[in-house]
């Protein structure tokens, strides 16, 4: 009796380490945080297939910044070895974002289409390196907008309040000398944009010439952009 609960104990507790191993590594938290390769920042395990899975609320996307990266690199047939694959949305049918390997030169920085991101590290029977560490964090795009596109010409950004990643709720600029500011002081993020304030020529001769000029002078921050940077990890 007792060697037959045992047994079936051990089964379930076989059955239950076996489906733990397979599960991904699940990131919910609203503040982000850290997402590293197995053993980092010791290296990596060979024989690795690693998944993670980031899941941000509705309305949400995923910035993954790389703050190192460096793994094995191609082989003699040129074919990858280790290798990070980021998966824009929740299925296997999802595009893959982007194939990291090799050795990161240069930061780098990924931002999702969708409020999941999935990613899968995997690596070959040799040769192994420390991997990579990244932060994550969860953007709300109706009140954090992409300073990216945001540019004031003939002024500058002083400061943004909420920023996260590259993403900010509101900024605060001033106007170059002879310049004068036009709609506040504030530029707020609203619904992916942030309003409109522009910097205005104070002379009141060259104030016409400003003013004909003035779709020249307003901040061009509202221009839909792909959210996704043109960045490629440098490969070595
Ligand atoms: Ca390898």
């Amino acid at each position: 009796m007792m060697t037959s609960a045992l047994l079936k104990l051990t089964l379930i507790g076989l059955i239950c380490a076996i489906a733990v191993s397979g599960s991904p590594e699940w990131h919910n938290d609203p503040d982000g945080g850290v997402i590293r390769s197995p053993n980092y920042p010791g290296n990596y395990p060979n024989n690795q297939n690693y998944a993670y899975v980031i899941n941000a609320p509705k309305g949400y996307i995923v910035v993954l910044t790389m703050k190192s990266f460096i793994t094995d690199d191609v082989n003699s047939l040129g074919d990858k070895t280790d290798y990070l694959k980021i998966y824009d949305g929740r299925k296997n049918q999802d595009p893959v974002g982007i194939d990291l390997y090799g050795t990161m030169t240069s930061p780098y920085r990924y931002i999702s289409n969708n409020r999941r991101v999935r990613m899968k590290f995997i690596s070959d029977a040799n040769g192994t390196f420390p991997g990579f560490s990244m932060r994550y964090d969860v953007i709300n795009r109706k009140s954090h907008c992409d300073l990216e596109g945001l540019a004031v010409d003939h002024g500058a950004i002083d400061f943004c309040n909420g920023t996260k990643a590259r993403f900010a709720t509101q900024c605060t600029i001033h106007c170059d000398d002879g310049y004068q500011l036009h709609g506040g002081a504030v530029t707020h993020c609203l619904h992916n944009y942030f309003t409109q304030v522009h910097c205005q020529l104070e002379s009141p001769d060259q104030m016409q010439a400003g003013l004909d000029d003035v779709s020249n002078d307003v901040i061009k921050a509202s221009k839909p952009r792909s959210p996704r940077l043109p960045e490629q990890l440098p490969r070595k």
